[in-house]
């Protein structure tokens, strides 16, 4: 990208923005911060997919009417160990803020909770959530569906879709070990960015209509995503289907995608967030445990590996000194919607 294709854009410019857009198309205000904060950490950690992109899908939801710009996110407490947050319709992040403090209660109460979030609009990368509890020393578990997108390893018909889990590890003194992936072969939104650029896709990526491999962004948009590792990532998709779909009482892949209408708005359902307390299986030796972990970190960046999430890491690091980069086109179509 070259300088005039891009606009640099300093964390308080990108928070600006992320604010005016989404106040001036009606989200109430106190969506308004969680949103945000989601888009400009994607932004800072230069996650391009899940970045500033995400205001064109949020505009173009709120503007279909088909997330509740003023839900109010209801907590019920379910169990010691569980709980489920009805998001009634609204964006993700306010109804995980709200559950959270009771998550992080439970789990450390009974080693281990499990938050059902139903009935919301989710749109974000989920390491911003696995942080959130990594930071309070719990090893954390996400996932959820999306829309019936990505067809299952042996088929060429979308299913599935590209259910991201993300899973975070807190580590003494340092950054934690946060992945987070989609189980098809890339998040769509990757797709969607190679597409506006005019750019071709890897091979192995997608399928077109007919079933035929493709390296073309819009035929393959048009077709199916595939899982990664064949078989492995299309069972562990299945597992995200059914875990944060009818385990919790909310809708697969599929039924979101009938329950678009042909909207092209973001996904609608469920998630599932597991919490863990290393103090609930070890109590006051937790912590020489936790640090004997650390051998297995150094046993991969010793040989020279990188762990996941450094790059991202690496980036929150330079951003606030060096801004954003943001392509030409997206901030200009921003600009207009602000
Ligand atoms: P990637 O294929 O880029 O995989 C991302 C993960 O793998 C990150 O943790 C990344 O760390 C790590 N990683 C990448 N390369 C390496 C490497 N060489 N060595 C070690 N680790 C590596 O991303 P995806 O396209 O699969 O997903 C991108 C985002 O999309 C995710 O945040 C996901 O949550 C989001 N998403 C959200 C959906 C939703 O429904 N809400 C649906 C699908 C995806 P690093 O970041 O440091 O590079
Ligand atoms: O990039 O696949 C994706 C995606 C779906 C919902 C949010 N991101």
């Amino acid at each position: 990208m070259s300088a005039d294709e891009s606009v640099t854009l300093t964390l308080q410019q990108v928070a600006d923005l992320a604010h005016a857009v989404l106040r001036r198309h009606g989200l109430a205000e106190a969506h308004v911060g969680p949103v945000a904060a989601t888009i400009i950490a994607g932004e800072r950690d230069e996650c391009a997919s899940h970045g500033v992109y995400r205001l064109l899908n949020c505009v173009h939801t709120l503007n279909g009417g088909k997330v509740v710009p003023d839900a109010v996110p209801v907590v019920d407490p379910v169990s010691p160990a569980l709980l489920r947050v009805d998001a009634a319709g609204g964006f993700a992040q306010l109804a995980f803020a709200t559950g959270l403090p009771l998550l992080v209660e439970k789990a450390r109460a009974m080693g281990i909770a499990a938050m059902g979030i139903n009935r919301c609009v989710h749109f974000a990368a989920l390491w911003p959530e696995i942080e959130s509890l990594t930071d309070q020393g719990l090893i954390a578990f996400a996932c959820t569906p999306s829309h019936a997108w990505v067809a299952p390893a042996g088929g060429t018909s979308p299913l599935f879709g590209t259910n991201p889990i993300a899973f975070g590890w807190p580590r003494p003194g340092g950054d934690p070990f946060v992945f987070d992936f989609a189980t098809s072969a890339v998040a769509r939104g990757e797709i969607e960015l190679h597409r506006r650029a005019g750019k071709p896709i890897p091979e192995g990526w997608t399928i077109d209509a007919q079933g035929h491999p493709t390296t073309d962004a819009e035929a393959g948009l048009a077709g199916a995503l595939l899982t990664f590792g064949g078989h492995k990532g299309s069972a562990l998709s299945a597992m995200v289907e059914l875990i944060a779909g009818p385990l919790i009482g909310d809708m697969t892949s599929a039924e979101s995608l009938a329950h678009d209408d042909g909207a092209k708005a973001s996904p609608y359902g469920g998630e599932l967030i597991i919490a863990i307390d290393p103090a609930g299986f070890l109590g006051a030796t937790a912590a020489e445990h936790m640090q004997r972990a650390e051998a297995l970190f150094d046993g991969i960046t010793g040989q020279g590996a990188r762990l996941p999430s450094q790059r991202r890491f690496a980036a929150r690091r330079r951003t606030p000194e060096q801004g954003c980069r943001i392509p030409r086109a997206f901030y200009e179509e921003l600009a207009a919607l602000s």
